[in-house]
This record gives C-alpha cells, structure tokens and sequence, in this order.
C-alpha cells in the first residue's frame, strides 16, 4: 500500500521532472516516508574495547534471523504474539564503508572449537531488516505487513574513547592526561616516559626524530596499560588502533606538562605536538564524529563490569567516568515527529552489564545494581531530558552453563561450567557475588575480584544461547514494531 502511494507520487513527479531528478526526489521521498512512519532506526552499539559490541551485532543477527521463536526470545512481543514474519540482513546503504563481517564472525563462534571473534579494526556496517504484522497505529490501518530496518554499525572500542577530545584544546589534553600519567594505576609504568619528557626542549626548534621517538614510547605505554591494566581513558585511540592512518605524522603527538607556561614559539617542538593534535582533531575525529555518531535514533551501552572488578577499584573508578564522558558527546531527548525526521536524537537508551554469564543465576540482578549506582547520576540528568532509560544484566552470547554441584554438607550451590581462556581446561567455578555499588580502594577485599574468561558454549544443536537479549531487543525495539 505504502509502496503503491510512493509510486503514485512519484509517476506524477516524473511526468514534471527530468528522469535523474525524478529519481532522486522518489528516493527522498522514500526515506522521509520510511522514517516518519518510523520504517528505519538506527542502533548505536557503543561500549569500549573489548566490551562485547562485535559479539553483540552478532548475536542480534544470528538469533533474530535463524532462532525468533517463543522458546528463543519469549519477552519480545512481536515473537511472542506471533507477528514477526522473518528478518534478514539487506544490503546497506553507506556503499563506501566495508559490511559487518557476519559470516565471518560466526564461523569462529561455531567451528570446531568455538573461539571468539576477532578485536574489530576498522569501522563497518550492517543493516537488518525485520518484516512484521502491525498490530496498532496508523500503520495497521494501511498495511497488512510493514518492514523495521534497523542500521548497525562497529567500529574498533578504542576510537570511541577519542571522542571526549572534542572538546578539549592541546593544553586542556595536555593536563588532563598528564595528570593521570602520574596517578596510579598508570604511575608504575609511567616513570621512564616521564624522565624522557624532561629532557624535551619545547621551546627548541621541531626536531622530528625526538618526536617520533618519544611518541613511540607513548604509544607502547598506552598499549601496555590497554592490555595489562585494561584501563578505558586511552588516547588517542589510533594510535592502538590506527586504522589506514598507520605512520602519519598527526598521529605522532603526546601529552606534555603544560604548566605555567604563557606563549608557544614559532616552529618549536611544542608548537608541533600543538599542530598534530589540531590535526587529528579535526581530520580524524570530528569526521568520525559527524559521519557516524551524529544520527542515532536508540543506544545500548555494553559495559563489561567484570573484567574492570578483577582488575581493581582504580579501573573500575575509571570505567564509570570514561561513560560519564562519552554521554555527553551523543544527542539525546525526547523525538517527536518531525525531530525523527530531521535531527534524530537519542530517546531510549540501555545500559547493559554484558557477559553476565560469568555469574551465577542469583547474581545477575546484582550486576545490575552495580551498573545501575555507576551511572545513576546520567540516568537521573537523562530521564530528565525525556529520555527513557533501562539498566539490564545480559548476555549476548553465553560463553557457561549453570551447573549444581554439592558442598560438603549436602547443599546444593549453584556453580557455571565451561571451558576457561587461561588455561584451556572445562572446569566448574563458583563465582563470587559482585558487588552491588562501587568500593572504596578501602572497602575493597584484600584477595580483590577473579573472573575468570570462558571460550563460547554451543547448544547440543550448534546454536549460540544467549541471556535476556530478547528484553534487550523489546526496550530497544519492541515500540516500533507495533
Ligand atoms: N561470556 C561472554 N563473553 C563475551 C560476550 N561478548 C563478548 N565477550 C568477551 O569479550 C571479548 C570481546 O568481545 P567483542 O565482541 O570482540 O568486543 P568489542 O566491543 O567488539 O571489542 P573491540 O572490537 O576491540 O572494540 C570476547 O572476545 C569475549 O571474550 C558475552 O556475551 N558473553
Ligand atoms: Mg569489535
């Protein structure tokens, strides 16, 4: 029907217009159509490196696709009242950027030892369709059947952590970041980078080799802390993951002491470092920002708790403000009817505590609450603004499975199986309970958190399982499927 009015439209446009033009005023027509009808949405999956957002984008495709029963997502209304027809991956409509490598990700996932997919290193995207009975609305009254399409897109977790720079001048980087260099848990690291940085001339002329040398030393200390701390605030992010931009001297700056110091001159050092940050400012992130962060209609925000609770109360504390910065760069409110159109913005978003299978059953709500008093605050500031807001324990894909085992008294505990990262064994492990709000370093137990990484777990018949993401899918989408 809705396709039968565009074409109308359209024929009477083409009797006026010349062919091309036609053309291009249908596919407008089009899009307008589809997004004020709210045919189209879409999803930013957002979480740090490591977060599960790969893993998520996969699962979403593999359980709407091949597995949207009642038995399979039973708390997604459009499955439960029978009305979803079929979903499908339909091709994309951003042709200059690579797509989601789906099948690709899966066949780590179900081969013959399944294994995680790759650490995602450069942006793609992926675009679902989801084919449905209307069962409300104006839609209901002009079709028997609709179409969702929801855009999806992936990007390396490091480069996420660049957006706080936008708003931040060199100096103002500068002493954000220099501070922390001197902070725990960076400090026992940074002691070598901060002797070389001493010995710098800023005011000298450029000498590009010191430069390079020192930024190199920068970037293996960033790398350390990514992979040995797992700390969040880590910047620039290209220069963990520099995509095509491997080598390029904008991405050769660093940090430097700023302090007490009132005038930069002319072709120095300093000015350099000054010119680079600039640089990457503006032809790295605000384009990065602007093409792909600037238009999204729902948000869920991965946070993997557990690995930050094993690394300590410093990279947890870190954790909860990295999010607190990077909320403040996406556009968030209430979205009415013509602001769909025009200036999408934000107006549900999930915080979800990923990975919950690392728990028990009975701890899962516990994961939550912690989650839940991390961003409690920005919720608050949200909710305020229009916004709904949900905080959720789940599991894109489970990597264990709930097992009971006896203590010695007879007492049935609840333990997870599963086949561990570490040391490649299947072993059965009670996890502690988390915490149900952030510790002071004081609070924190002495032996600290250990949970421990499992491979992914397979069903008897080769399907991924997964925990409440089919809750996560009614909050995200259950409304435009009406
Ligand atoms: N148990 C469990 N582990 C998960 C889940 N999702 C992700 N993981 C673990 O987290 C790791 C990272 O997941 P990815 O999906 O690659 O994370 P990402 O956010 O895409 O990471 P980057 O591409 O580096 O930004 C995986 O290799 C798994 O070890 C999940 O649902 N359950
Ligand atoms: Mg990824």
């Amino acid at each position: 029907m809705l396709d039968k009015l565009l074409n109308a439209v359209s024929s009477s446009i083409n009797s006026q217009l010349n062919s091309t033009n036609a053309k291009k005023i249908k596919h407008q027509a089009h899009q307008l159509l589809h997004r004020s009808l709210d045919q189209h949405i879409t999803l930013a999956v957002t979480g740090f490196s490591r977060s599960g957002k790969t893993a998520f984008i996969t699962a979403l495709v593999e359980q709407l696709t091949k597995s949207a029963d009642k038995e399979n997502l039973p708390f997604f209304d459009v499955i439960q009242s029978e009305r979803l027809i079929a979903a499908k991956s339909v091709p994309q409509d951003a042709l200059a950027l690579p797509t989601f490598p789906y099948k690709h990700a899966l066949s780590s996932l179900k081969g013959e030892f399944p294994n995680w997919p790759d650490s995602t290193k450069r942006i793609n995207t992926l675009r679902l369709a989801l084919k449905y009975k209307p069962n409300s609305g104006i839609r209901s009254q002009i079709t028997d059947t609709s179409t969702l399409i929801i855009d999806l897109i992936d990007y390396p977790g490091e480069w996420l952590m660049d957006l706080p720079m936008l708003s931040l001048n060199f100096e103002q980087w500068c002493q954000q970041q220099f501070e922390l260099l001197k902070q725990n848990p960076r400090a026992e690291y940074s002691q070598e980078l901060l002797e070389k940085l001493a010995t710098l001339d800023l005011d000298a002329p450029v000498d590009e080799s010191k430069l390079a040398e020192i930024a190199q030393m920068y970037k293996a200390l960033l790398q350390r802390f990514k992979k040995d701390s797992k700390l969040t605030i880590l910047q620039p992010g290209r220069m963990l993951i520099p995509g095509d931009l491997d080598g390029a001297p904008l991405l050769m700056f660093f940090p430097i002491n700023f302090n007490e110091r009132e005038k930069i001159v002319e072709g120095s050092n300093l000015a350099h470092l000054k010119k680079r940050y600039q640089a990457y400012i503006k032809e790295v992130v605000t384009p990065f920002y602007e093409n792909y962060f600037c238009r999204f209609d729902r948000q869920i925000i991965l946070v993997d708790l557990l690995t930050a609770l094993t690394q300590g109360a410093n990279v947890l504390a870190e954790q909860g403000r990295a999010i607190e910065q990077l909320i403040a760069h996406f556009n968030y409110g209430q979205s009415s009817f013509i602001k769909r159109l025009f200036s999408p913005k934000i107006d549900k978003l999930l915080f979800a505590a990923n990975k919950s299978d690392h728990l028990s059953t009975e701890h899962h709500k516990d994961l939550a609450i912690l989650l839940n008093s991390i961003v409690q605050q920005a919720k608050n500031e949200l909710k305020f603004d229009g916004v709904q807001v949900e905080t959720m324990a789940m599991s894109s894909i489970c990597a264990t499975k709930v097992v009971e085992v006896k203590d010695k008294s007879g007492k049935a505990i609840k333990c997870i199986y599963g086949k561990e990262m570490q040391s490649g064994q299947w072993i059965t492990y009670l996890p502690a309970q988390p915490p149900m709000r952030v510790l002071s370093q004081h609070e924190w137990p002495k032996e600290g958190f250990s949970f421990p990484e499992f491979y992914p777990q397979l069903t008897f018949d080769n399907n991924l399982r997964h925990i409440r993401l089919d809750h996560v899918c009614e909050f995200l989408l259950g409304d435009k499927l009406k």
